[in-house]
């Protein structure tokens, strides 16, 4: 009796792991590689050349800092474009969305997290940073780009990986930037692609790293296949951006391409874990005593 009762001790204890390893493994939406969350992009989706073609979004969490890195034909400064309003098409702001609520909505409520890493772009935010409490809007009109995400899906962009691999489709992509009501009815009227920050309040920089920097950092988007001519990466304060599980996304300005990635709160899985592994020590602590006095 007392060789059953440690079995079963054991296997709720055992069990219990494998739930907390299975529940964080579908936590980690993105692709996890060496610590980075991965999020790769179609390689055929970007809309007027190589220039505009993402292929991957990563991002990296320690205890005290976000590493953030992009690949894929689209240098940091942009590219001379005759039919922009400033004659340069370039990356858009990065956005973090920790609400749960589609961007749209997030946005209209100023609840995002913005980052301007491009210090030449069509931004409204005044400088590179991190900023809270944004509003998104868009820039794509005058930088000679899609005024909707549907007419970029009706121009024949639409491939699998749409938005990266956490948001494969065009259906998940509208879902995912738009009230449910224009989801399911998406017009080159209501599909806006907001991409720059509108207002915000800056809370912090960022620190620019260099390729070395990222691949001591442990990034590899060549164990994906998907190592672009341009990788951009930055580094910022974890302590500026909100707690638990978010949704980033960037397009470049014209809106010929964008990528998505979902992360995960590292620490609440850790915490998580630690909290299943006491509890099963406590079980068999608490047992053992009990075992013993059925023996007797
Ligand atoms: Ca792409
Ligand atoms: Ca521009
Ligand atoms: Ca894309």
């Amino acid at each position: 009796m007392k060789t059953i009762g440690m079995r079963t001790l054991l296997g709720t204890a055992a069990a219990s792991i494998c739930l907390i390893a299975a529940t964080g493994q579908e936590a980690t939406a993105g692709q996890l590689y060496n610590g980075w969350n991965y999020g790769i992009d179609s390689f055929n989706d970007g809309s007027g050349g190589s220039s505009y073609e993402i292929k991957g979004l990563a991002i990296k969490e320690t205890t005290d800092s976000v590493f953030v890195a992009l690949t894929g034909g689209m240098p940091l400064a942009g590219v001379a474009a005759s039919g922009a309003a400033d004659g340069n098409i370039g990356w858009g702001d990065l956005f973090f969305n920790f609400s749960g609520k589609d961007f749209q909505t997030a946005s209209n409520q100023s609840s995002l997290f913005g980052i301007r890493f491009a210090g030449t772009n069509d931004s409204n935010a005044p400088s590179t940073g991190v900023y809270q409490n944004v509003q998104a809007k868009s820039v794509t009109g005058v930088n000679q780009g899609y005024t909707s995400l549907r007419w970029y899906y009706d121009a024949g962009h639409n491939q699998p990986n749409t938005q990266g691999t956490d948001l494969p489709t065009a259906q998940a992509a509208y879902n995912y930037f738009y009230p449910a009501a224009v989801a399911s009815n998406p017009t080159t009227g209501n599909t806006p692609i907001l991409n720059v920050i509108n207002s915000g309040t800056k809370v912090g920089d960022i620190t620019a790293l260099a390729s070395s920097d990222l691949s001591a950092a442990g990034l590899d988007f060549g164990h994906f296949g998907a190592t672009g001519t341009q990788t951009i990466g930055f580094q910022f304060n974890r302590s500026l951006i909100g707690s638990g599980d978010y949704l980033a996304n960037v397009f470049v300005e014209c809106g010929n391409d964008g990528v998505a990635l979902k992360v995960p709160e590292p620490s609440s899985m850790a915490g998580l874990a630690l909290v299943g592994l006491t509890a099963a020590g406590s079980m068999l602590r608490k047992r053992r005593p009990l075992s013993a006095s059925i023996t007797e």
